[in-house]
């Protein structure tokens, strides 16, 4: 069995994916299960797990709880090498090719290789592109790094199909956590004529409205985090 083969198969089979980013900095152990209720009455398929900037000590535990409570697959979507954990079932291995900075294009990937070795998670290679959105995001801040202008569509093209080239398996447009303006319309549609691999698009969006402009500009999967986050009635509205 493959995470990536079954995004893969949905993406192949025009269904549509939907992603809730849960942030362990902002979540309690005591309210996991009642979160997780919420969630299976959402449309949700996949859980990402992860944060821009935690160093608490409940990693594992609530990935464990996730788990109990919940039958979805959960991908690690880590702010750093610290965030790998074993009772998730897979990792976006991700590379920030919309920046400069080494240390999120390659040096934090090679400091996780030691616990990857020890680990059984699946590792998806995962193109990273931070896209301006108005506000400067905790991704921007923690990166430093600036986001590709969202204007210029040839730029983005040319990241994303360069990282396709060098074995990408996902593209992850980012808008950053808690964006002002979502990723555009324009943008996913010239991200998704250039490359033959899934499109995960988030940051800022906060309505069902919203989501589906991410679907119909050809998202194979949208995240969710700070709309849910805030109301945990997002989905049943
Ligand atoms: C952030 O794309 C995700 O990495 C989700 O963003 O919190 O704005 O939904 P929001």
């Amino acid at each position: 069995m493959s995470f990536y083969n079954d995004i893969i198969q949905s993406t192949e089979s025009k269904r549509k994916l939907l992603a809730i980013l849960i942030d362990p900095e902002k979540i309690q152990l005591d309210n996991i299960s009642s979160l997780c209720e919420k969630i299976k009455k959402s449309p949700a398929t996949h859980i990402f797990f992860g944060g821009s900037t935690y160093d608490g000590n409940n990693f594992n535990e609530i990935i464990k709880r996730i788990k109990q409570n919940l039958d979805l697959p959960i991908f690690l979507f880590p702010g750093d090498y610290n965030q790998i954990s074993e009772e998730a079932d897979a990792l976006l291995f991700l590379s920030l090719v919309s920046g400069r900075n080494p240390e999120y294009l390659i040096d934090q990937q090679i400091k996780a290789v030691e616990k990857l070795e020890q680990s059984s998670l699946e590792i998806i290679p995962t193109a990273y592109l931070l896209i301006e959105s108005g506000i400067e995001t905790a991704v921007e801040r923690v990166s430093q790094t600036k986001p590709l202008n969202r204007n210029d569509l040839k730029t983005i093209q040319n990241t994303v199909k360069a990282s396709e080239y060098l074995g990408m398996k996902l593209v992850y447009l980012e808008a950053g956590s808690g964006a002002k303006i979502a990723v555009s319309k324009e943008i996913i549609e010239s991200v998704k004529e250039k490359i033959n691999i899934p499109l995960i698009v988030g940051g800022g969006i906060k309505s069902s409205k919203e989501i589906e402009n991410a679907f119909l500009a050809g998202a194979d999967m949208v995240v969710i985090g700070t709309a849910f986050e805030e109301n945990p009635n997002f989905f049943e509205i």
